[in-house]
């Protein structure tokens, strides 16, 4: 296993393209823009292409799934926002906390809009940062299909809710193409590209690479091993040999471990952890 590989990721299918041209198609009919980021990757996972839908109306920015990510990495990214975007609300949120939940209902209803009787929320963003799970939320019922992986959300959808907002549901969408090969990464490791289009050896092994600079104890606790002084390989072995990851011959199972490694961050099973600091 090679320390040094990058991969260089690419994904924009051409249903992200049509369903872009959909929401576009929507807009007149928009109030609010609820764009929907995750919170442990929270630059990376914004799509710079949803400022398109944005500039002439209400914009609330979630960092989602804040349940998984560092608290105190949190906070700073808050008042990052705050101080380098014009966006009118930035809201740390989990889709399965009810008093969230609650806020976020006072804080779209506080907004400035003109139809306050039923205020139409568009609910954007990339692929599985929970877009459809904080619409069950709003609504307080599974109204829409969700999974861990992208693509799970197929055509948009409206949806009322208890409190007179009408929500509209769309398929993740990503950007033709990440200048930034460290974004391509880093949507691999939120499960935000389908997992067939890299190789998950690398993509694991560069996850361990942060994780063993920001979280190492979190490793440690998680696969009971320890991470003291040794390099990428040795720690993907410590992990394979902790779990009993071995193939005929007794070898280690790189494949599987690095399933697990990324299975592990993706459900939030290796800790809190933000792997993206403001400046
Ligand atoms: N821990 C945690 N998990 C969440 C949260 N919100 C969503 N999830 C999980 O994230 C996964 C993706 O959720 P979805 O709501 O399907 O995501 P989506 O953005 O609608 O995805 P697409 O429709 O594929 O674009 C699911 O496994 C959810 O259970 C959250 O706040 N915290
Ligand atoms: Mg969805």
């Amino acid at each position: 296993m090679s320390e040094e590989k990058i991969e260089y990721i690419q994904w924009y299918p051409g249903h992200m393209a049509k369903a872009n041209r959909e929401i576009k198609e929507k807009l007149k009919l928009i109030n609010v823009v609820i764009e929907v980021v995750d919170a442990r990757l929270p630059l990376s996972s914004k799509n710079p292409e949803i400022n398109q839908y944005t500039w002439n109306k209400q914009h609330i920015l979630l960092l989602n799934k804040s349940d998984l990510a560092d608290p105190e990495v949190s906070l700073e990214w808050i008042e990052w926002f705050k101080k380098n975007t014009e966006i009118q609300k930035v809201v740390l949120f989990d889709a399965f906390d009810r008093r969230m939940k609650t806020e976020l209902v006072r804080t779209i209803q506080d907004l400035n809009v003109k139809e306050k009787a039923q205020v139409k929320c568009l609910v954007c963003g990339i692929p599985n940062v929970g877009k459809s799970t904080v619409i069950n939320s709003l609504i307080g019922k599974k109204k829409t299909q969700i999974g861990n992986k992208p693509g799970v959300t197929k055509g948009q959808q409206w949806l009322s809710t208890p409190d007179h907002l009408m929500l509209l549901d769309t398929p993740g969408i990503l950007w033709p193409k990440f200048e930034d090969p460290l974004v391509g990464l880093h949507l691999a490791w939120l499960g935000s590209i389908k997992d067939t289009i890299y190789e998950k050896e690398n993509i694991a092994a560069d996850l361990l690479k942060y994780l063993l600079i920001y979280y190492p104890g979190d490793l440690e606790a998680l696969y009971k091993i320890e991470v003291e002084g040794k390099n990428i390989p040795e720690v993907f072995d410590a992990i394979a040999k902790s779990r009993g990851l071995l193939i005929k011959g007794g070898e280690y199972d790189y494949a599987r471990t690095s399933v697990l490694i990324l299975n592990d961050f993706k459900n939030g099973r290796i800790g809190r952890i933000t792997l993206e600091r403001p400046e």
